[in-house]
């Protein structure tokens, strides 16, 4: 992908923040897009049967890849995913990882009305850091930053931090 303007991954366990930050970054910065990669599936119904284990769709990998080209092409989106290594490599040129304590991630799942079963599930993963491994697994691990989404103090540090990254790599 040759686009002029580099392109940000925010990654991380469901609930840890990612639409927030972005979202709350699109709203401050006119020149960033907020690609939420699941909302992208769902309204193109990019997906391909159901899965009665996780209850949940299989996506369609080739034409959500594909649609998400198209709108990387130019640079200046931040992706919101919760995996890391569905996408190539090069799409990125920083990927942030949320991180946010079990108990209270605990209560945002729960506040979602998500099942026990998945509710656990997802803080297991986030005792894991499975969303960090598969981040500096997938990317140099030097354009990996990990932040904590804690509170509403974090939330302000890490738009600050991003928008900090924006100016400095012709992001803005
Ligand atoms: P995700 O997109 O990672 O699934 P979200 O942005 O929907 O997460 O946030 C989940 C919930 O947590 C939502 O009620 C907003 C809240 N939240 C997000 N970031 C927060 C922060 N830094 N401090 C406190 N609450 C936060």
């Amino acid at each position: 992908m040759s686009g002029k303007r580099p392109n940000i991954l925010v990654t991380g366990t469901p609930g840890t923040g990612k639409s927030t930050l972005c979202q709350e970054l699109a709203n401050r910065l006119p020149s960033v897009t907020h690609v939420c990669v699941g909302e992208v599936a769902k309204a193109n119904d990019y997906f391909d049967g159901w899965d009665e284990a996780t209850q949940c769709h299989f996506l369609d990998e080739d034409r959500l890849l594909d649609d998400l080209e198209e709108r990387l092409a130019d640079g200046g989106c931040l992706v919101d995913y919760h995996s890391a290594e569905l996408f190539p490599e090069r799409w990125f040129q920083a990927v942030f990882v949320l991180r946010t304590e079990n108990s209270l991630l605990y209560q945002r799942l729960k506040a979602r009305n998500y099942a026990e079963a998945k509710v656990q599930q997802n803080v297991q993963c986030e005792i894991f850091q499975t969303l960090l491994e598969e981040a500096r697994e997938s990317y140099k691990p030097e354009i990996v930053h990990e932040l904590q989404s804690n509170g509403p103090d974090d939330l302000e540090a890490n738009i600050a931090l991003i928008q900090d990254w924006l100016a400095k790599n012709g992001g803005l």
